[in-house]
């Protein structure tokens, strides 16, 4: 399946340069060794695993913030460039890698859609903060503010356009500082916290969502969704940097995950956070399995597309 006909692309980043510990950099070499492409295409997706990006040296001190910074936004400069440049009938999925590849990912998705996409950004935390209200000096609490153009231009300046705040929110958060929250308030970021989820569901949430990502006027860049594995319940999914407790069910998202098959604007989905060193069972990456097969398995509009497209196929469409 492999080949001119694969259509759905992994791309590992396998940066950890944005996290307080090293694990999450081995996420897509552990992701691919589980043997994920094998998984996707038993559920009849054309997947390539495409390549892999490594930070070009060791994370610097964590007093450096500007070399930080700069280390940080190598990465995802690199990474944006590569997906900017991904050919045109394929899909990307990108595999983290810390949370901080994000800036990289919707970046290079952004030049590529010819516009800014609306973004779901599913996680426990906000990653809202810039290096000016960090509490903790981690990129990876740092990269939707800098998609939406705040803060340090090293950051915030990676080549693209910038999210449009009306077309982006945050579904499952449950951990934030007053900063971030008041920064994405004053942008008119919205925000489904836990209590939302509880309260009304996740369904009713997760539409609701996909419509703000999915407004405005002609849909210019379409939209994506990025997925930080700690928007998880822990119980269920222990395996990442910094585990909330009270999240998500799994097998809910994966249900909801779904309804992005029937959404031909849908231009990327983004897996983050993973810790394989903290996961013996392989838990993750059974869910990553999972959440991409719901998203992009058969009947997905961007592969039937393509399908018609190329005139050939390994799947059975709906
Ligand atoms: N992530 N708000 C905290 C910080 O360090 O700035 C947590 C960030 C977590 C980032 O994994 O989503
Ligand atoms: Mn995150
Ligand atoms: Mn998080
Ligand atoms: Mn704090």
């Amino acid at each position: 399946p492999s080949g001119p006909h694969s259509l759905l692309k992994i791309i590992g980043a396998g940066s950890a340069l944005g996290a307080p510990h090293p694990g999450s950099a081995a996420g897509p070499d552990a992701l691919e060794a589980s043997g994920l492409v094998e998984r996707l295409q038993g559920l009849g997706i054309a997947a390539e695993w495409l390549e892999t990006l490594k930070p070009l040296a060791a994370p610097p001190d964590g007093t450096d913030m500007a070399g930080r910074l700069a280390a940080n936004a190598e990465f995802a400069r690199r990474l944006a460039d590569h997906l900017a440049a991904l050919d045109p009938g394929s899909f990307p999925l990108v595999l983290g890698g810390d949370h901080a590849v994000a800036v990289g990912t919707w970046r290079g998705l952004a030049r590529r859609a010819g516009g800014a996409p609306g973004l779901v950004w599913i996680d426990a935390h906000l990653d809202s903060h810039t290096a000016g209200t960090t509490h903790s000096g981690n990129i990876h609490g740092m990269p939707l503010a800098a998609l939406l153009g705040e803060g340090d231009p090293a950051l915030a300046g990676i080549p693209g356009p910038r999210l449009d705040p009306a077309r982006t929110c945050i579904v499952g958060a449950r951990a934030w500082e007053p900063e971030e929250r008041a920064r994405l308030d004053r942008l008119g970021v919205r925000i489904f916290d836990m209590q939302q989820v509880r309260e009304r569901g996740l369904a009713a949430v997760f539409l609701d969502a996909l419509a703000i990502a999915r407004s405005g006027t002609g849909r210019e860049g379409g939209f994506g969704v990025s997925i930080d594995l700690d928007a998880l319940d822990p119980q269920a999914l222990p395996a990442v940097t910094c585990p909330e407790a009270g999240g998500i069910d799994p097998q809910a998202l994966a249900d909801l995950l779904l309804t992005l098959r029937g959404c031909g604007d849908f231009i990327g989905l983004e897996i983050v956070e993973y810790r394989p060193d903290l996961d013996p069972q392989g838990d993750g990456a059974r869910w990553v399995a999972e959440f991409a097969g719901a998203a992009l398995g058969p009947g997905s509009y961007r592969l039937r597309e393509k399908e018609r497209h190329y005139g050939a196929s390994n799947y059975a469409p709906l």
